[in-house]
């Protein structure tokens, strides 16, 4: 695996001395990660692919050559060949080659060799907050989700900018309290999604992983999986956000967004078009508006205003209630519009 990760909260947890998420399995082997800039960590990620594809391009030129020359190698190379751009198979193909190729002495063997840590197909990845990916660095999310490439983007909503103190950003939804949105956003949530959805040959999905587990692992490996581009955009909550519960509530405060429409939970997967299978799953249930105050209650973003102004306070918090129904029949529609082909 390989990730470019915009600074922010993410890049903080993933690299500060002297700990760190990131380690090596028993083959010695983990993700390759470096901090980008701030504002271009899509682009950061996309060189960091095309770099490696350069070699890989190189590579399997090698392998052809070597193949044509010597057929004991044919088989092992043949096997690498066909699987170069699927990550679950490859890493297999590839210690194969390397097994069959140990001895081999021709120039081809030689490169192969001096290469190897590239021959593995890997997994590539863009990880950055909603300030990055909503607002500063959306025009290369945007180049970078528009190419053909495979290349995974994973977008970790806090709805502010969380490493700087809670900045408003795009992601901020209408009536939350955040730095520069003192008296609460007046404007609505952008919909990045949608944004991205509108390519037809992007993977995107929404998740949150403390509403549905099983659902957030699926959305990442069917990324992972996807030959092309994808963009996941991840509910986290945020110590910006004030959970009245406490930190240690994350979790079930994610569960809380899902089950009452604050937040939901889809995936889009165009590897599905023209299939018997819906490319567009919308995986959270319908929600209990019932419960949606309670949620806002629970958050000072949101409680805070209905305690300064309440007034003010229910006028947009009725409106962000609209908008995250709208939504809801929003996405009920691309059920219809995305699902299995007339057999
Ligand atoms: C060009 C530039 N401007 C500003 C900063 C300061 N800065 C560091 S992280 C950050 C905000 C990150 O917010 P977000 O992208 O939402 O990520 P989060 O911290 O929420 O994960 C900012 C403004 C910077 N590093 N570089």
């Amino acid at each position: 695996m390989q990730i470019g990760n915009a600074t922010g909260c993410s890049s903080i947890w993933a690299n500060s001395s002297p700990s760190t998420p990131y380690t090596v399995d028993q083959n010695g082997r983990g993700p390759a990660w470096s901090n980008s800039l701030f504002e271009d960590a899509a682009e950061f990620g996309y060189g960091m692919l095309l770099g490696q594809k350069a070699i890989r391009d190189e590579l399997k030129t090698k392998v052809e050559a070597l193949i044509e020359k010597d057929a004991s190698v044919k088989e092992a190379g043949q096997a690498w060949l066909d699987t170069m751009t699927k990550g679950a198979e490859n890493r297999v193909a590839t210690d194969k080659l390397l097994a069959a190729i140990a001895d081999n002495t021709t120039e081809e063997a030689a490169f192969i060799k001096d290469n190897k840590q590239f021959l593995a197909k890997k997994s590539n990845w863009v990880f950055g907050g909603d300030g990055w990916g909503y607002d500063i660095g959306f025009g290369g999310l945007d180049h970078v989700i528009a190419s053909d490439k495979d290349i995974n983007v994973l977008v970790i909503d806090t709805e502010v900018y969380s490493n700087t103190g809670g900045q408003s950003s795009k992601a901020t939804p209408t009536g939350a309290v955040a730095q520069f949105a003192a008296g609460g956003k007046e404007t609505k949530k952008k919909d990045l999604a949608s944004i991205a959805m509108s390519y037809g040959y992007v993977y995107v999905a929404q998740i949150a992983m403390g509403a549905d587990y099983n659902q957030a692992v699926k959305a990442i490996s069917e990324a992972e999986a996807y030959d092309g581009p994808s963009l996941i955009i991840a509910y986290a909550p945020c110590i910006n956000h004030g959970i009245r519960k406490g930190m240690g509530k994350v979790m079930t405060e994610e569960e809380l967004a899902v089950k009452s429409g604050y937040w939901h939970l889809f995936r889009y997967n165009p590897a599905l078009l023209g299939t018997d299978k819906p490319a567009f799953t919308l995986d959270s249930k319908a929600p209990q508006a019932d419960i949606y105050q309670d949620f806002l209650d629970g958050e000072v973003r949101y409680n805070s205003l209905k305690r300064a102004n309440p007034a003010k306070a229910e006028r947009l918090q009725s409106k962000q209630k609209e908008e995250s129904a709208e939504r809801y029949t929003y996405l009920n529609k691309l059920i219809k519009l995305y699902g299995p082909a007339e057999q």
